[in-house]
């Protein structure tokens, strides 16, 4: 589509290459040539030039109600497809409106370019109507950040910025462009060619270090596999399935990487680190050999740092060099694409008999799963679980942030990558109902949901308003325990059960459905849920889902802060 459209415009506008084309014009090319079907966003003034050719353009517009929506939609589109997400926002508070969903994406590392209208090039600095500095404000939440001034710069820079988007450790980038340089027409043929010297990420792992780590990991008793979301981004869930059961090596996973490995594996242990399995848990502080593969050791998986796997040999392999030893202090680091060292390491792997290693595991896994009881008010678990049987757990799922996320990564059933579309890093409440947009956007047909907390929901549910608009079957699950409650559930643990400004009584969802042009639904209780989910997942359009639950329920085990992975309270899993 993008080569005919690109024929057909520089048969009418400009016969012998960009010269002639507006700065606008050349933009709308190179999206083309980068094969971007569908932009996220909403107008104003500094890119009204963009807008004016996107009039006419094959590029699929999506206007949201809110620049933070269409990021987020950017975002779970470009997680659930693995392409660049692009969003596109107007100068000043168009921009600033885009910080939110510009952090979430970095600390997650999603590919995302983001365009942003700038004042005229001459005014940038004089405080002119509607100019925020940009570049100033995300340089510190974005991989890398642009200001175009001249419409020569335009075509080379987008073709930079989708490059580093996806390429390496993927990120957000930002293109802020002055708006004289998209109206401004080109006089010579532009330089395309991305210009980055300084720019190599690293693709293939060193192959002593591969050998090295696969030496470490046949010597061990106790391996664990510890897989992050680079996993799901270098597309190696293949390669990790393959080592982990040639080696029988246990494996668990982070947030990111829900579905890396399918949970019905014996050798999967599900989610680690604060509100992970006790297995996970266990298996790490007793494992004398951590092979982490695109994970960060994040606070939240870790605890307290200094007894974290005390035991093991620490194995890193990682795309991005800073994030070696950043945490914990590796022992044999491989830095590069986790699907090319997979791979290789794959050889190198002897088989091996670690049956008691693995009996140990299944004998955690017997005593401490998962669990709650389906009694009194509805549980939020067993809306999860319900959620999951009744999809084949086949559904593209995803989250606010708060205690329905944690449920959602315990109890869905996990059974393939890019299934889970959720904030992990910056941890974004109003993540789940957009982001579950755009991943619908990009997978029609398939079933999308946002299993999302009532403080969650109630950030950005306007965009609920755009899946009924673009006809988007987006299913809404609000599980409504009428308080924030992973705030509550810290103040009852922690601050003698003051309970201060967490109490969060809900509108009616089901009718502000309604009101938006979605189907709205409300249940109480037990007996009503597998219909209403039934009835729900049948409607061939958008439809939210009010559940009422049990209010004071609280997510086990829980790793409190300064704690180390083992001293877990396991609540009512003991
Ligand atoms: C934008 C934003 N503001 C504040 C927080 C802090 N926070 C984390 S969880 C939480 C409560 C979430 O409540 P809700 O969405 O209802 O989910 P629940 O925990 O009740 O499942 C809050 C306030 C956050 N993560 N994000």
């Amino acid at each position: 589509m993008s080569k005919t459209a690109k024929t057909d415009r520089k048969a009418k506008t400009a016969p012998s290459g960009y010269v002639g084309m507006s700065g606008a014009e050349v933009l709308h090319e190179m999206l083309l040539e980068e094969g971007v079907e569908i932009l996220f966003g909403f107008p104003g003034g500094t890119v009204l030039p963009i807008f004016d050719v996107l009039y006419r353009s094959p590029i699929k517009f999506i206007l949201t109600r809110h620049e933070q929506g269409a990021c987020h939609m950017a975002d779970g589109y470009a997680r659930s497809t693995g392409r660049v997400g692009v969003v596109i926002a107007t100068s000043g508070p168009g921009a600033t409106n885009l910080v939110t969903g510009l952090a979430t994406a970095n600390m997650d590392s999603t590919p995302l370019v983001a365009l942003t209208g700038q004042v005229r090039s001459t005014l940038i600095g004089n405080d002119a109507f509607q100019e925020a500095d940009i570049t100033g404000i995300t340089r510190p939440i974005t991989k890398h950040n642009f200001l175009v001034k001249r419409v020569e710069d335009i075509g080379r820079t987008i073709k930079e910025a989708f490059y580093i988007a996806r390429t390496g450790r993927p990120g957000p980038v930002v293109v802020d462009i002055a708006v004289d340089s998209t109206v401004a027409k080109l006089e010579a043929e532009p330089e395309l060619t991305p210009d980055l010297p300084g720019y190599k990420p690293a693709t293939a792992g060193n192959i002593r270090q591969i050998k090295l780590a696969a030496e470490a990991i046949n010597a061990a008793q106790r391996p664990v596999l510890y897989v992050g979301g680079g996993v799901v981004i270098s597309g190696a869930s293949a390669e990790l399935r393959k080592l982990a059961e040639k080696g029988n090596i246990p494996v668990t996973t982070t947030l990111l990487a829900m579905g890396a490995i399918d949970e019905r594996s014996p050798l999967a242990m599900q989610m680690l680190g604060m509100h992970g399995s006790a297995t996970a848990n266990y298996a790490v502080q007793d494992s004398d050999c951590l092979v982490a593969v695109g994970a960060r050791f994040d606070d939240r998986v870790t605890g307290r740092i200094a007894e974290f796997a005390p035991h093991a040999k620490i194995i890193h392999i990682d795309i991005d060099p800073s994030s070696i030893s950043k945490n914990v202090v590796v022992d044999i680091p491989v830095v590069g694409d986790a699907r090319d060292i997979l791979g290789r390491m794959l050889e190198w792997i002897k088989p091996a008999d670690r049956s008691a290693w693995l009996a140990k595991i299944e004998q955690w896994k017997n005593r401490h799963p998962f669990k709650y009881a389906s009694e009194g008010k509805i549980k939020p678990q067993e809306v999860v679980a319900r959620l999951g049987e009744l999809t084949g757990h086949d559904a593209i799922v995803a989250t606010g942030v708060g205690q329905h996320q944690m449920w959602t990564a315990q109890f869905y059933g996990w059974r393939k990558p890019r299934q889970i579309i959720t904030s992990g890093g910056l941890g974004t409440m109003g993540f789940g109902c957009p982001a579950a947009i755009g991943a619908q956007f990009g997978n029609p047909g398939a079933t999308v949901i946002d299993i999302d907390g009532d403080g969650s929901f109630c950030m950005t549910m306007v965009e609920v308003i755009t899946a009924a608009r673009y006809q988007q079957p987006v299913k809404f699950v609000v599980l409504d325990n009428e308080y924030l409650g992973m705030v509550r559930q810290w103040q009852e643990m922690f601050y003698g059960k003051r309970y201060s400004a967490v109490s969060h009584p809900c509108p009616e969802f089901a009718k502000i459905a309604e009101g938006f042009g979605a189907r709205g639904m409300r249940i109480t209780e037990r007996s009503e849920l597998d219909d209403a989910i039934g009835e729900m997942l049948k409607h061939p359009g958008p439809v939210v889902l009010h559940v009422l639950v049990e209010p004071e329920e609280n997510v086990y085990p829980m790793v409190a802060t300064g704690k180390a992975l083992h001293e877990m309270d396991l609540g009512k899993l003991a």
